[in-house]
């Protein structure tokens, strides 16, 4: 299971080396900012020039193995193979956590789908990742185009797919004008919605392929989109409305940027992007789980109030959040302590059921919680899942 990820690369003339066989290569992304591209859908390295700022690079990665079946112990009891786990937004907070917490155990290799190659790297380095247990693969959720990309490249390391995590997202509290994927559509819920529906919409056929006994898509959810919350009623609210500016491309111009069509508010835009992200976990379960065993789940993890998450807070926001957390509501989680949150509902034998919206408790034990009743409406699910659809082209 030796994976060594040795980057190689030249941006500025843009080569790569070809490594031999895809099985023995991993694909690594790095984010530049000259707008070149390194084409790696294909073992034939093209490389072209696009408008995007957006460069995957295929570099080289020694010994890439998947994680292999199942040998017997001493006691001749079979214990479980290697697992292996996507992580979007690994390079911090919640999804580095996790993935930290995942490769610590032994028992899984993760790969971290990540937008920026460099900083995802450090990140991995500076936590003490065990070498080896993982890949970084690139991944901007904020194009589809990418998204795509992504699932190729990972079909490209040869490796079983066991467990999906959505878990990227963006925050924008302070925006006063939306800004827009490469797609159009507005950022929050083009990256925490958009981007991740494509991505698992795709993943499941490589979930349905894994031989993994618990087989599991999570995406993360928050108590800020539940509105049957304290936390959910600090304005502005999460509404997803009657779905009109979903249905009209969430694109701003002429239309919406807003899915409930209405005045662009970046908060607002979060919260509904979260409500999606539950409502979609239902609706796979729904569709998906009696036919394919596969685990569907999502969860709050705690209010993990120093992430980069409120990066684009204003300052005095961002000093006196954690405290707030802390000292006043008491839902304050360190990062460390919501990615083992995160990695049970990952690993854990006792967290299969289907379905469910996980959260925890003072002691840290977990349980099944209430959604909104916007967050559980099975009709707006579905609406929103046929929208998407249209939307990233799969319908
Ligand atoms: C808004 O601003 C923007 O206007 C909006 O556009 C959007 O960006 C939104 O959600 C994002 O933010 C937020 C602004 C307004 O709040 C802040 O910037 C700071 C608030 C965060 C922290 C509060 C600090 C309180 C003081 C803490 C001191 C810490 C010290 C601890 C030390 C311990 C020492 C041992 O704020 C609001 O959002 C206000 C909204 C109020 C509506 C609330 C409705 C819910 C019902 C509330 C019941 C009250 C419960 C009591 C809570 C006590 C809180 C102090
Ligand atoms: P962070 O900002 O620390 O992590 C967000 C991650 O998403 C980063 O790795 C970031 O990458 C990545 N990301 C952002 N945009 C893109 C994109 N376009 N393509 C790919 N990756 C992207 O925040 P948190 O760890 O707090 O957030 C993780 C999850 O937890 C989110 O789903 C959030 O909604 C949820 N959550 C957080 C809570 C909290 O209190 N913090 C509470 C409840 C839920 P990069 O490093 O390159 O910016
Ligand atoms: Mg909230 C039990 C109380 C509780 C919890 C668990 C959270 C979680 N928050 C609570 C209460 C309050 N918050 C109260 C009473 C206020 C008014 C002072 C308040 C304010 C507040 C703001 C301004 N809270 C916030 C913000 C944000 O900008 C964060 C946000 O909404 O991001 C979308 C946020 C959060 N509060 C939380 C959590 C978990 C967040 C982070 C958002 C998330 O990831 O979903």
């Amino acid at each position: 299971m030796a994976l060594q990820t040795a980057t190689s690369f030249l941006p500025s003339a843009l080569s790569a080396r070809k490594e031999g066989a895809v099985k023995d290569s991993a694909f690594l992304g790095v984010r530049l900012a000259d707008g070149l591209k390194l084409d790696t859908s294909s073992l034939g390295l093209r490389t072209k020039r696009v408008n995007t700022s957006s460069v995957a690079i295929r570099a080289q990665a020694s010994a890439v193995s998947a994680p292999t079946a199942t040998p017997a112990s001493p006691a001749g009891k079979k214990t479980l193979r290697t697992g292996t786990a996507v992580i979007t937004g690994a390079s911090s907070g919640l999804g580095l956590a996790t993935a930290k917490a995942l490769a610590e155990s032994g028992k899984w290799h993760v790969i971290m789908a990540c937008r920026d190659y460099l900083k995802t790297a450090r990140a991995a380095r500076a936590a003490g990742m065990p070498k080896g247990s993982y890949t970084i693969v690139h991944l901007d959720l904020a194009s589809l185009d990418s998204v795509r990309q992504f699932v190729n490249n990972v079909r490209q390391l040869d490796m079983p797919i066991d467990v999906v995590v959505c878990n990227a997202a963006v925050y924008q509290p302070t925006a006063k004008e939306p800004s827009f994927t490469a797609d159009g559509f507005e950022m929050s819920v083009g990256v925490n919605h958009l981007g991740h529906f494509l991505l698992a919409r795709e993943l499941l056929e490589d979930l349905k392929a894994s031989d993994y006994p618990s087989k599991r898509l999570i995406i993360v959810g928050s108590i800020t989109g539940n509105t049957n919350t304290l936390a959910g009623n600090v304005p502005p609210k999460a509404n997803l409305g009657d779905l009109r500016g979903l249905a009209s491309g969430l694109n701003g111009a002429g239309s919406a940027a807003m899915i409930d069509g209405a005045e662009f508010d970046g908060a607002k835009a979060y919260k509904d992007s979260k409500v999606c992200n539950m409502l979609t976990m239902q609706e796979f379960h729904r569709r998906y789980h009696e036919e394919t065993g596969i685990t569907f789940a999502s969860l709050y993890p705690g209010c993990i109030a120093t992430t980069g998450l409120f990066r684009e807070h204003i300052p005095l926001f961002r000093l006196l959040f954690p405290p707030f957390q802390k000292y006043i509501t008491k839902g304050y989680v360190s990062e460390e302590e919501a990615g083992k949150r995160l990695a049970q509902v990952v690993s854990e034998p006792s967290l299969t059921k289907s379905g469910v919206y996980w959260s925890w408790n003072n002691n840290s034990a977990s349980f099944e919680n209430q959604l909104s009743e916007e967050a559980s409406d099975t009709e707006k699910a579905r609406k929103v899942w046929e929208l998407s659809e249209k939307l990233v082209g799969l319908a």
